[in-house]
């Protein structure tokens, strides 16, 4: 009797990773565990926008599990497998929302900066803002997210180079800020998380600031001022556009020979509006995903700059929006199955050596002088920071979501809620229609050979590692 409790009890309670892990081999982002590339299908996370992050308040997008648990069934349904959230408080406790992310196959991709003072370099003069107490604030976010597997990379800097001018004082600095990350990470973290930056699409200086981050000082691919990464906010494709007339066509050829993984950290571009999203099929698509690794489609909510694909209203209650509905249409036309096993291809590629021939916009830095740690900063790396924020995988619980959700055309969704992904899965698009009012999340159809995939990755990774996600029989 004991004995088939346990076992009842045991079947209730799956045991999952839910995602697995992504690393950076050469230009590839590849999955770890099927050695296939992976590519992006993201959205940018800010509910409230840059201006409602507040340390003050005790919240930021993912610190209350109750909306992220809406937000991550919406999501789910999208289709999405991965947020970039840009301004997060170090501070507080962001268990659930990782967990829950973590429970649907969704990855996070995170800003260590915030837009207040001291919490960021300053574009126009970045020595008066590199000191100790802001590389304490961008470790306490790596302290922060570090221990939750779905953390896939950090970003160590948004649009800070957006002109020629920040593009002649910058560069040293950026470099200074991936290198100081990237040791603390080493240093301090269990997993090799890597760190991206995140490049404001202008077009005149959008190639130096790739070379300038990409280029090796040591003549190996592992010197720490290199970016793991690079990133770029692109809205160059509006409305029914094209691959040349969008330009996407140059970015290809710019990127052609990148030694390091590129992607878009935001697209999107809302004019004309409603979005009509003809860029996804591009993007997923034989012209792109030789050079990039997908995208993240900005944004998630409805701000006052309009390109929200869900109103959330401050009772908690919210609405898909038509762009919602036009982007999960386009999102469903991808063969998943294809696009997450696209071999990898470029994984050992040697980066490009660091030398002012490989600037060639006159103005742009070309000094690859890297300023030193600021003074007390080295103590932090070598060290660690005190005190350190510590996060921490919880079991979720629940999955059914409280608040009221409307489709876009008012009628209430019933039964929202998150599918657990019990296989180890990242979620991806699989066909729910946007018009019905029944709520069907996407979560993956298990594949064939789950079973096997997953002892593997417990071998793999650990069991130590492992989440344990039960449903809801307590
Ligand atoms: C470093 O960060 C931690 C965590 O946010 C914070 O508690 C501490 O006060 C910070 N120290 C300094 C010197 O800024
Ligand atoms: C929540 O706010 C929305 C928008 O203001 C409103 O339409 C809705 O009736 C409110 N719901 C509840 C339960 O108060
Ligand atoms: C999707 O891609 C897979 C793998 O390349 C292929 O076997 C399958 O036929 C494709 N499905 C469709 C509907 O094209
Ligand atoms: C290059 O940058 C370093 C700091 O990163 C600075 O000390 C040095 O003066 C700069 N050199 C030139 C020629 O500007
Ligand atoms: C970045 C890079 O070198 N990409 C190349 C990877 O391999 C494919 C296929 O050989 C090329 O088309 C890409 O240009």
């Amino acid at each position: 009797m004991l004995v088939s409790s346990a076992i009842a009890l045991l079947a209730l309670c799956a045991t999952t990773l839910a995602v697995q892990s992504i690393v950076v081999k050469g230009s590839d982002l590849v999955n770890a565990v099927t050695g296939n590339r992976f590519q992006l299908l993201g959205v940018a996370y800010q509910p409230g926008g840059s201006s409602g992050y507040n340390p003050g308040s005790g919240i930021d997008p993912l610190s209350d599990g109750t909306v992220c648990l809406r937000d991550a069934a919406l999501m789910q349904r999208l289709g999405v497998n991965a947020i970039r959230v840009y301004n997060v408080d170090p501070d507080l406790n962001h268990d659930m929302c990782a967990s829950i992310f973590n429970a649907v196959g969704i990855y996070m991709l995170i800003d260590v900066n915030s837009p207040l003072a001291g919490e960021s370099l300053d574009r126009g003069a970045p020595w008066t803002t590199y000191t100790s107490s802001y590389l304490n604030r961008t470790f306490a976010v790596v302290e922060a997210f570090k221990s939750y597997e779905n953390t896939l990379l950090f970003f160590a800097g948004n649009e800070v180079i957006n002109d020629l001018a920040s593009g002649g004082v910058v560069p040293p600095y950026m470099r200074a800020v991936i290198r100081d990350l990237k040791n603390y990470i080493a240093k301090h973290s269990k997993r090799s998380i890597p760190v991206s930056y995140s490049a404001a699409d202008v077009r005149t200086i959008l190639v130096d600031t790739w070379n300038y981050l990409q280029c090796t000082l040591t003549g190996s691919s592992t010197d720490p001022s290199r970016a793991d990464l690079f990133a770029l906010n692109s809205y160059s494709w509006c409305g029914a556009s094209s691959f040349t007339t969008s330009s996407y066509d140059v970015l290809v050829s710019d990127f052609s020979s990148t030694s390091v993984p590129v992607f878009f950290s935001e697209y999107g571009c809302n004019k004309p509006s409603p979005r009509v999203f003809t860029e996804v099929p591009v993007i997923y698509g034989p012209l792109m995903t030789p050079v990039l690794s997908g995208g993240m489609v900005y944004e998630y909510s409805e701000e006052p700059d309009d390109y929200g694909l869900v109103q959330i209203n401050s009772n908690g209650s919210a609405q898909l929006l038509v762009d919602y509905d036009t982007l999960q249409k386009q999102f469903n036309t991808l063969n998943v199955t294809y696009l997450q096993g696209l071999s990898a291809q470029n994984v050992s590629v040697t980066p490009p050596k660091c030398t002012s021939s490989l600037i060639t916009t006159s103005g742009f830095s070309s000094n690859f002088t890297i300023p030193d740690v600021p003074a007390g900063a080295q103590t932090l790396i070598d060290n660690g920071i005190s005190p350190a924020p510590s996060g921490k995988m919880v079991p979720v619980t629940a999955s059914k979501v409280s608040q009221v959700v409307q489709q876009s055309n008012g009628d209430i969704m019933q039964n929202l809620a998150i599918t657990i992904l019990a296989d180890d899965q990242s979620n991806n698009p699989n066909g729910a229609s946007p018009t019905s009012s029944e709520a069907s999340p996407s979560a993956t159809k298990k594949k064939n050979g789950g079973e096997t995939l997953k002892s593997s990755l417990s071998v793999l990774l650990g069991v130590a590692s492992l989440a344990v996600v039960c449903t809801s029989f307590l």
